[in-house]
């Protein structure tokens, strides 16, 4: 016979669980005790249960693999709440372990006791309370094959202490071998004529198509047929963003350099379209039509309705399309690879402006220069991340992870810690606003205590910038957005951690070069200016892509004779 959390155990070890990220309660006392017996999974213990969370996200999002966080009941699984919705909506895999007071037998009424299980099912896409330690193998291998399954995601698993410590004769069950059914080949072959009736297909890529073997087999039809692409910011690195048909990432909703690309497309083949980011089109009754290609079938809006659906694995889907497809001499993507030069002229100069506090593209030009390809940055959420998605090109895929499906505050510093211990190897970058870095900053704590290779960039502004800068654009007063802010040097060093300031724009990448060569948890304050992001964004870039089609002050000349079909313009921000 065996402990029902020992056997637990066994069932996550049988899984390949290497980490569970975590606070335990006194209702995971049993469970602890049997882990702290595991010789292949390792506790992370952190300062709150939502850096678990995150971390164990991130570690799904890395490997596929599910990544596994435990907290207690009541305030311990509330606490999950962000971190669960986190990985359901960004497609990570990832399983939260929660306590509960015994549920056949119990002296202390309703104290700490919510219905977890309820509250997790909205935003799981499995919750489970285990009744009877027999079933523990059963449910546990549900749950991790659910959390892998496209589209990947949340489960939760709640352990009462009762069942914890019930005997079972049960054993863990073996992972299942599961492959992602294939395309089915006439739907690939009517793609393949529309790709060829086309006269300037355009691919775009998304969230979905940020698999493994995805990115070899696109790679290899982007050579084959010299189809540019663009991605979303789900979708970032997939492809290498310094390949030549590269044409942009949809970072703004509208207007920008690479919405004049889509415009000039007649077909939009839709790669790993995920509904969860915002489009980077938007389609009308009779304008471009629209293969989408993914693991599931299009979920049809009033502005996605595509015409060719070709669904199954993506990376077979794109090898069987590549193998069949003849390039056509009629394919003419001037009009597309125009636009990305112009986008490139006008990034180019902003990136060498070196005023102070920083400019934002500049900052990120810096950082790209000082980052290997394969160096990652975890952005938390804040007006810089529409700067890294549109002018930081991501060299390999997951090494850009921002956070635009639930787009919450706080995922970036515990998303570089879990790929700092996945990567001990690469160099990992957090970049943070002073607000979302100050939402989970306790695990400097955590980052500090597992000797973490880290720089963590805080980009201090002294407010919640981006609510600010709409709040302006909105036209209403200055109000209720600014904070003061603890000395980021001083702070860092009180948990044992390295404090820098960035005191000119010049000085910036000596400074990022010694964070990154020198071990240890480095802590970057930046000031940085965000004083011209709407004349920037919301005017120059669409004042300088609109002219691109009457040849405006960057020079470029669309032909006119034979205009773009209309229909596949930007959504409307
Ligand atoms: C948990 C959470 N709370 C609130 C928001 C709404 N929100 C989005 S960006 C932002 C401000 C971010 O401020 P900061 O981190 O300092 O970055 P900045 O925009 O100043 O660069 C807020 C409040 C959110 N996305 N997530």
């Amino acid at each position: 016979m065996t402990k029902a959390s020992d056997l637990f155990v066994q069932c996550l070890e049988e899984e390949g669980v290497e980490y569970i990220f975590g606070v335990p309660g006194e209702e995971n006392l049993d469970f602890l005790d049997s882990l702290s017996r595991s010789t292949k999974i390792r506790l992370i213990l952190t300062r709150h249960e939502q850096g678990a969370g995150f971390m164990a996200a991130t570690y799904g999002r890395h490997t596929g693999r599910t990544g596994v966080c435990l907290a207690t009941l009541g305030p311990g699984a509330t606490n999950f709440v962000t971190a669960a919705a986190y990985a359901q909506l960004g497609g990570m895999p990832m399983m939260m372990i929660t306590g509960q007071k015994p549920i056949k037998k119990s002296k202390q009424g309703r104290f700490q006791i919510l219905d977890v299980v309820d509250m997790m099912g909205p935003i799981t896409k499995y919750t489970h309370q285990l009744a009877s330690a027999d079933n523990i193998p059963s449910r546990v291998r549900e749950a991790i094959r659910l959390a892998e399954e496209e589209k990947p995601g949340a489960v939760h698993l709640e352990l009462p202490e009762d069942i914890a410590d019930e005997q079972t004769s049960s054993k863990p069950l073996k992972r299942s071998l599961v492959r992602r059914p294939l395309a089915d080949e006439k739907a690939v072959r009517a793609a393949v004529k529309k790709i060829e009736a086309a006269r300037a297909p355009v691919l775009v890529l998304g969230a979905g198509a940020n698999r493994k073997m995805t990115s070899r087999t696109l790679l290899a039809f982007i050579e084959k047929t010299g189809i540019p692409f663009i991605t979303t910011q789900l979708g970032k690195g997939v492809i290498d963003e310094m390949h030549p048909l590269f044409l942009g990432c949809a970072a703004l909703s509208a207007g920008d350099f690479v919405h004049k690309a889509i415009e000039a497309a007649d077909l939009i083949i839709n790669v790993g379209h995920d509904v969860i980011e915002k489009p980077p089109f938007f389609m009308i009754n009779g304008g471009t039509e629209v293969i989408h290609i993914s693991t599931k079938t299009a979920e049809v809006d009033p502005v996605y309705f595509p015409q060719i659906e070709v669904t199954g694995d993506i990376a077979n889907a794109m090898w069987q399309i590549k193998e069949d497809i003849v390039p056509q001499p009629t394919w003419n993507f001037d009009r597309l690879l125009r636009a990305r030069a112009a986008e490139l002229e006008h990034s180019a100069g902003l990136g060498d402006d070196i005023r102070f506090p920083i400019f934002p593209p500049c900052l990120v030009k810096k950082i790209r220069e000082a980052m290997p390809a394969d160096g990652i940055i975890c952005l938390d959420n804040g007006v810089y991340k529409i700067w890294f998605a549109r002018n930081y090109p991501a060299r390999q895929p997951n090494t850009v992870l921002l956070d635009n499906a639930l787009a919450t505050m706080g995922a970036g510093l515990p998303s570089a810690m879990a790929s700092a211990m996945l990567y001990p190897d690469r160099k990992v970058m957090a970049i943070c606003g002073d607000g979302g870095f100050m939402m989970n900053s306790q695990e400097m704590e955590t980052a500090v205590r597992l000797g973490l290779n880290l720089t963590v960039l805080i980009l201090r502004d002294d407010a919640y910038g981006m609510i600010r800068w709409k709040q302006a654009n909105m036209g209403f007063e200055d109000f209720g957005l600014t904070y003061g802010n603890p000395d980021f040097v001083k702070y860092a060093e009180a948990y044992g951690a390295r404090g820098h300031r960035v005191d000119s724009a010049a000085s910036l990448p000596d400074l990022l070069r010694s964070c990154l060569e020198t071990p240890g948890v480095h802590l970057i304050d930046c000031p940085i200016d965000y004083s011209e992001n709407d004349r920037i964004l919301n005017k120059d870039i669409k004042e300088l892509s609109a002219a691109l089609d009457s040849g405006g002050p960057v020079g470029l000349e669309f032909e006119t004779a034979e205009p773009a079909p209309a229909g596949a313009g930007p959504m409307p921000a």
